[in-house]
């Protein structure tokens, strides 16, 4: 894509997303059309959250104390935290500061309700809006200084093998989520360097956007127990002793709907996904003067039809030229145009056209069609998926040559390649091809025999580095 960036506003713009002329840097405006994605895309999130956590909703201020209790949690977010000091022109006792994440508000309160082992495994979430005085450049959905959609889960168990298989949990929650809207993704360890503040490890999802850039678009980690000796989350175990809890928690955001538009979006515009777009169906009535009332008719009797087979379905009834409603609906990424004019009900037919490959398909007009667009809509979920799937898995190249990464990452790839794991390597790599390492894909049989890029060494590792939002 020729400018990434450009396209991007364009589509949050002209798609009806969001606007960025609030006047406060890094905090944005969402727009009705935008609004209900966004809607759609929490629905399926949360249905896969309430299967085994609970909803709650903590205050968006956290005293300085609370947050200042984490010694190396509150280091990695002290550039970051807006403070709010004054209530009124009265200059309060103590500042309260706007929730970067939320374990510093939460975590005093899990100390206060956790007892005993059968309180455990605690797991909560919440969808709330967080604040980040981001320094790098700020872009709306991917990197902002109010994240207007925060999901972020927490969860408290009584062993750490518990935290660890929480950890995978979450994982295969977060594929199962992102598989729903044809998301590709790299999942890897993060470096030591880049773990979230106070986790034992983090474990991150990367998607590849259409600039060749890689977006971080959720994470997970696992936080042993330093959360827990800060906070006291004590518990008495099935000994009776009273021992430290081990902790989990993952966050996803607004670069949810980012790499919705950056993953499928064409130059024409947006390309929804089926499962989260606000409608399945537009459908376009071709109106003149005679016999207007029976195509609108015939659109509304479509539309309840479709609407009891839950398709979500919109009449776009504007007075305007079919030609610009074609053309909006386009840059929207409805999945499905179904178009119905005079002439189509007296030959009983109607075209459907698809989004994602511009296809156009006729169709008899009788009883038949619901089954035929729902199963047009099916099949377009999984070709975007699909589509978005191999253009990814094209993009990733293993390297042995440490002279070629910066190349191949020019040309759009995430590159693996063998590490030995140890921080002056990898941030030597990191250095000389002025890219960043994603993390570990996984651990190296010592029968494999690769030898780390860098060093020479035995390698431990196959890495990710590639360019970074
Ligand atoms: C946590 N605590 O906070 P995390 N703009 C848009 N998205 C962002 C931004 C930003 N400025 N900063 C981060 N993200 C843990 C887990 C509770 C939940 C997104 O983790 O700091 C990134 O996709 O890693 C990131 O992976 C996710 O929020 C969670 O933030």
């Amino acid at each position: 894509m020729e400018n990434f960036s450009e396209w991007f506003h364009e589509i949050l713009d002209k798609g009806d997303i969001m606007d960025s002329r609030y006047p406060i840097k890094g905090m944005n405006v969402w727009l009705p059309y935008g609004f209900k994605i966004r809607k759609y895309t929490l629905e399926l999130l949360k249905e896969l959250f309430d299967r085994d956590h609970d909803e709650v909703l903590f205050p968006l201020l956290i005293p300085e104390e609370e947050l200042a209790k984490e010694g190396i949690h509150v280091k990695g977010f002290e550039e970051e935290v807006y403070w709010v000091t004054h209530g009124g022109s009265k200059e309060l006792n103590e500042k309260l500061a706007l929730r970067p994440t939320s374990e510093t508000a939460i975590y005093p309160m899990f100390a206060l309700w956790i007892r005993s082992h059968i309180d455990l495994p605690m797991k909560y979430y919440q969808i709330v809006n967080t604040f980040r005085y981001e320094t790098k450049h700020t872009r709306p959905l991917i990197r902002v200084r109010e994240i207007s959609t925060f999901k972020e889960a927490h969860t408290v168990h009584a062993t750490k093998e518990e935290s660890e298989a929480q950890v995978e949990d979450a994982i295969e929650l977060y594929k199962e989520f992102f598989d729903y809207l044809g998301i590709p993704y790299v999942i890897s360890k993060r470096p030591e360097w880049d773990k979230f503040p106070g986790a034992d490890y983090t474990m991150a999802f990367d998607a590849l956007m259409k600039d060749g850039k890689t977006l971080q678009i959720g994470t997970v980690h696992n936080l042993g127990q330093t959360f827990a000796k800060t906070f006291d989350i004590t518990f008495e175990n099935e000994e009776g002793k009273h021992v430290y809890a081990y902790q989990t928690c993952c966050g996803l955001s607004d670069r949810i709907i980012a790499s919705i538009i950056g993953i499928h979006g064409d130059e024409k515009g947006l390309i929804l996904p089926p499962s989260v777009s606000p409608n399945h169906i537009t459908i376009i009535p071709i109106l003149f003067k005679e016999g207007k009332e029976e195509v609108l008719e015939k659109c509304q009797t479509l539309k309840e039809e479709f609407e009891a087979e839950g398709v979500r379905v919109h009449i776009d009834d504007r007075d305007i030229r079919p030609g610009k409603k074609f053309y909006d609906w386009e840059i929207k990424g409805t999945p499905v145009k179904l178009e119905i004019g005079p002439r189509d009900l007296k030959e009983n037919k109607t075209i459907i056209t698809r989004r994602d490959n511009g296809e156009k398909i006729e169709l008899p007009l009788d009883e038949t069609v619901i089954d035929s667009v729902i199963d047009i809509i099916e099949d377009v979920n999984v070709s975007i998926s699909n589509k978005a799937w191999e253009n990814h898995e094209d993009s990733i190249k293993i390297s042995e040559d440490l002279d070629e990464i910066p190349k191949l990452i020019k040309e759009g790839n995430i590159v693996g390649f063998y590490w030995n794991g140890k921080e002056d390597s990898g941030k030597a790599i990191e250095e000389e091809t002025d890219y960043d390492i994603l993390g570990t894909y996984n651990e190296l049989d010592s029968d494999e025999n690769k030898k780390c890029i860098y060093s020479g060494e035995d390698a431990k590792y196959l890495a990710l580095i590639a360019k970074t939002y």
